[in-house]
């Protein structure tokens, strides 16, 4: 008990740390027009007034059973990410976005390319060699951002304070695939729901998200 005193005096602290001033959960939910959950949509929220990107995490796009894994990976600016190839065949990983374009030529099992990504915007991602292989990355600029997961559902910690919404997905079927609202964070817990119309399905047949 006493070792779990300790923990917690020294670990609260520094979770508190790192909110700013004010700061509480919204939780967003996205559907579709049917009600159903749509994931891999990138929620962002920008204020206007700046503010820091964490970009102290890990980033990785796995090539993993002949698909990508995530679908979907949104990154700070700047964030490099790994691209490990954990099948037993090559792949051949592509970009003809502009916002990036990059390729990495035949690499094989156990092998792992990285790049860096210093323009916000979409990066689709392709592979030479199994037409099927499709994902994204979305590189973002906002300083508060997360990814739904399969129950359409992403939470963000965000200052007190009113701002700019935003959802995106590949298949949002909207000018450069998001939506947006304004929205006006107050103290305590808050709760938003986007209801977006999708092209075709939610994900390609058997994607991983
Ligand atoms: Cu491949």
């Amino acid at each position: 008990m006493k070792t779990l005193l300790v923990r917690f005096g020294l670990v609260l602290p520094c979770l508190f740390a790192a909110l700013p001033a004010g700061a509480a959960s919204l939780n967003v939910t996205v559907t579709d027009a049917a009600g159903k959950p749509v994931p891999s949509a990138v929620v962002t929220f920008e204020t206007g007034k700046g503010g820091t990107q964490d970009k102290s995490g890990s980033y990785v796009m796995a090539q993993k059973g002949i698909k990508f894994a995530p679908y979907v990976l949104a990154v700070p600016v700047g964030a490099t990410v790994d691209f490990p190839n954990q099948d037993r065949v090559n792949h051949h990983v592509y970009s003809f976005s502009p916002v990036q374009p990059f390729q990495f030529p035949l690499y094989g099992p156990g092998k792992k390319r990285s790049l860096r990504f210093d323009h916000p915007g979409t990066v689709a991602l392709a592979c030479n060699i199994h037409d099927s292989m499709s994902a994204y990355i979305r590189v973002v600029d906002a300083p508060y951002f997360a990814t739904t997961d399969e129950k359409g559902r992403a939470s963000l910690d965000l200052p007190a304070d009113g701002g700019t919404l935003a959802v995106w997905q590949p298949q949002l079927d909207a000018p450069d695939h998001s939506v947006s609202r304004k929205f006006t964070m107050s103290a305590g817990s808050a709760q938003q729901t986007f209801s977006v119309k999708l092209k075709g399905e939610a994900l390609p047949s058997g994607g991983a998200y």
